[in-house]
């Protein structure tokens, strides 16, 4: 007999637990993931929307009949658009948004700095290798296939995911869903798939629900980095679908090298900071003397379905 998993919807809201350090780590030990309702003022995520839906505007994809705040798609426009890499765009429009200061500032908000501190009880990196999708439903799009980020990030098994939604993200919109408690399953192994990440994880028989919600703008949902998750459908053919995936670890924590670049190698560090002030944004993880660790492509070659 096939086992169906279960789906629950809603997440429980871990805010209160920010004032119990013990008790938020507990959780996030069980459960392997964490929501927070509004953890971030909307305002803030409205200036990075304005910035990413402007990239797109730029681009010439979306519908000019409607307010650009829309994010409606102009389906002629986009017919012959290739999701880049899975980040629903082309290589240009990324390298693009990777430029902008206010993108790649994001992660160092005080509010997701705060959670990472509790959360880990130290010193926090947040990785540079900063992650934006804007899913245009473009005839090439396809949703996040189930994976655990480990694969794909290594280093220390203590690296934390935040997906930000930004905009709000009903489900039909395809967020993100969590497989609860998976955390705890090890590294799984992986075939090739399209979409994100272009691997997805062979997953046998087990007993946890997946886990889905729909997110408002200012929610934050927070995993680690061996949590099975994936994106949901993305049934609106009209909307652009916007969040990013910033990480965050301890910063005395080992880190694989690809990490300190930009995603993809879509530019270089002095190419994204051409038209920046100056700032202790440039170049920031270079104070904090983070140990590098190999990275293991025996990982990414594990193809083998292995279940009874
Ligand atoms: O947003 C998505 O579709 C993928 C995000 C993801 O897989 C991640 O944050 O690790």
């Amino acid at each position: 007999m096939t086992y169906t998993p279960a789906t629950i919807v809603g997440f429980r809201d871990s805010t209160p637990l920010l004032a119990d350090p013990i008790a938020l780590r507990a959780r996030a030990a069980k459960d392997g993931y964490l929501f927070f309702k509004q953890l971030v003022p909307k305002a803030d995520v409205q200036r990075l929307r304005d910035v990413m839906l402007g990239t797109i505007e730029a681009h010439g994809w979306l519908d000019t009949r409607y307010d650009r705040d829309a994010a409606r798609v102009d389906a002629d426009a986009v017919t012959d658009l290739e999701s880049w890499g899975g980040t629903g765009v082309d290589e240009a429009a990324y390298r693009d948004l990777q430029k902008q200061q206010l993108f790649q500032q994001f992660q160092h908000h005080p509010q997701l700095m705060s959670l990472y501190e509790i959360l880990f009880g130290e010193r926090v990196l947040p990785h540079p290798r900063t992650i934006a999708r804007m899913m245009v439903p473009c005839p090439s799009f396809r949703p996040t296939p189930m994976h655990q980020d480990y694969i794909h990030i290594q280093g220390t098994r203590d690296v934390w995911t935040c997906w930000v939604p930004v905009g709000d993200v009903p489900r039909t919109l395809g967020g993100l869903t969590v497989l609860h408690g998976s955390h705890t399953l090890g590294i799984l192994t992986v075939r090739a798939a399209e979409g994100a990440g272009n691997l997805e994880t062979n997953l046998c028989d087990v007993d946890l629900p997946w886990v889905e919600h729909d997110y408002e703008m200012g929610d934050i949902l927070t995993f680690n980095s061996c949590l099975l998750h994936k994106s949901l459908p993305h049934q609106h053919s009209d909307t652009v679908r916007l969040s990013c995936d910033f990480r965050f670890q301890p910063a005395a924590d080992h880190i694989e090298a690809k990490s300190l670049v930009p995603h993809m190698k879509v530019a270089e560090w002095d190419e994204i900071y051409a038209d920046w002030p100056e700032t202790p944004l440039k170049y920031y993880w270079r104070n904090l003397d983070t140990p590098l660790s190999p990275w293991d492509e025996s990982l990414h070659w594990q193809k083998e379905r292995i279940c009874n």
